[in-house]
């Protein structure tokens, strides 16, 4: 069994994101999407609704499964017999970062980083960047899956009430 881990925080998940994990989908026998649920950044969205809302736009990849983990991703890799993390790459800036991170990883535990490149169409897409669009009435629908726009609008709504 080929098992592989995509890593985030989807705060919340993106176009982006869906198109990495639905391209490793086709890589891999079983991918399990890791949800990063330390709490050191400021969050739009509990663990437990960005889990919702990735369970919600992975239901149609038979081969996909979300789980949260804390703490290392390497010590998740362990736990669940995985082997292989696959990250997107948007641009040269990411490199930088994601090969430290993918040398430490290699470190720490007998994983490969399979890196991905990014759909042109989603290579300007970053969470981060929808939420603060978002947040100044900027249109975004096309950016996240509907369910998640709906979630993120009313997010943004009661933030400003
Ligand atoms: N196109 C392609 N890929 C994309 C796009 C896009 N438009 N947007 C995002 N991605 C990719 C990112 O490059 C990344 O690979 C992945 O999707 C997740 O992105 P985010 O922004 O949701 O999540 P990050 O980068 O904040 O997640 C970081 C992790 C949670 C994976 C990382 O912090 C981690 O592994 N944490 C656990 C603690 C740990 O083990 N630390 C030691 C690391 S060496």
């Amino acid at each position: 069994m080929r098992r592989a881990v995509c890593p985030g925080s989807f705060d919340p998940v993106t176009n982006g994101h869906l198109d990495i994990i639905g391209r490793a989908s086709r890589l891999f026998d079983e991918v399990v999407v890791g949800v990063g649920v330390n709490r050191s950044k400021n969050r739009l969205f509990s663990p437990e609704e960005r889990i919702a809302m990735l369970e919600e736009v992975c239901r149609d990849f038979a081969n996909v499964r979300v789980a949260g983990f804390q703490g290392l991703l390497t010590d998740f890799c362990q736990e669940h017999d995985i082997h292989a993390i696959v990250k997107g790459l948007r641009a040269v800036s990411d490199f930088d970062y994601e090969l430290q991170m993918a040398q430490m990883n290699a470190s720490l535990a007998p994983v490969e980083t399979v890196f991905v490149p990014t759909s042109p169409e989603y290579s300007f897409l970053a969470s981060s960047l929808v939420k603060e669009v978002a947040t100044f009435g900027g249109d975004v629908s096309g950016l996240v899956p509907g369910s998640v726009h709906e979630r993120l609008v009313a997010r943004l709504a009661e933030r400003a009430a």
